[in-house]
């Protein structure tokens, strides 16, 4: 997978490539980030991309000249078919299919913004889709763009160490994750469930995806609404909300 970054700040968008597993992901050549530095295609001494809104009003606008030489040259080098995509508070919702998509397209482009907003003429004539992390305000695209990369590479073949943890991943898309307990066995005078300790590995598996919907049902109704439970999952699920309403009988 190779994205191209158009950024003010490709010193910040090329660390993703350092840490972790895009790291490794990059060092086995599965991820490659070409983070281009939009200053350089400003056409002005000042190496200025930025202008006053015609019309009035605070804060400034990304220029389109600038944004369409830069989108002609990632294009140029990673082809003209890579789709061009604009990380922004007015995108569609990024998740876990859209990390699904990316991680199936060899190369992609990503414009990062910043100020208030980029020249309308230029999105609707060279940008394909508009990507948002949701809604809460950033000051920029570029950690937006860090997040995007690291959940398509996690998704790409060969990059996890241990293949189950991506297909656990895949599975558990949708509900939350079961808690989980490590060593000691007992902390400060807590426990762990004995069934995590029986070396039942089926009873095991009960217990996580019986947690898993249950944490699912009480935190996020909303993901729940979503999955088409298995007969199966629903006796789960109902057996773990009778033992949690008898424990917590005022909830
Ligand atoms: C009221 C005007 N603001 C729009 C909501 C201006 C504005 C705020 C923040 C314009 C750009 C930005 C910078 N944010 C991003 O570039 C961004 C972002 C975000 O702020 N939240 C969630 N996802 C993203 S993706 C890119």
């Amino acid at each position: 997978m190779r994205v191209e970054v158009l950024t003010l700040f490709p010193e910040l968008v090329e660390q993703i490539t350092k840490v972790g597993i895009p790291r490794i992901a990059a060092e086995q050549g599965s991820l490659q980030v070409v983070a281009r530095q939009l200053r350089d295609f400003s056409g002005n001494k000042l190496r200025r991309v930025d202008e006053r809104p015609f019309g009035g009003g605070p804060g400034m606008v990304m220029q389109p000249e600038p944004l369409a030489l830069a989108v002609a040259a990632a294009k140029a080098a990673c082809g003209a078919d890579a789709p061009v995509l604009m990380m922004s508070p007015q995108g569609e919702r990024f998740d876990q299919k859209w990390a699904q998509r990316l991680a199936e397209t060899p190369s992609w482009i990503v414009i990062c913004g910043r100020y208030e907003g980029v020249d309308e003429r230029f999105l609707a004539s060279e940008v394909d889709a508009e990507l948002s992390l949701g809604d809460f305000v950033l000051s920029g695209g570029e950690l937006a763009v860090m997040a995007i990369i690291d959940a398509a590479t996690r998704l790409l073949p060969g990059v996890l160490g241990d293949a189950a943890s991506a297909i656990e991943d895949s599975f558990s898309v949708g509900r939350l994750d079961h808690p989980h307990y490590t060593r000691p066995v007992n902390w400060r005078g807590k426990s762990v469930p004995d069934v995590l300790l029986s070396g039942d590995h089926k009873a095991i598996n009960e217990w996580r995806l019986a947690n898993a919907l249950g944490q699912t049902w009480l935190k996020r109704p909303d993901l729940l609404a979503g999955l088409e439970l298995k007969a199966a999952h629903h006796m789960l699920l109902r057996e773990y909300l009778n033992e949690y309403a008898s424990q917590w009988p005022d909830k």
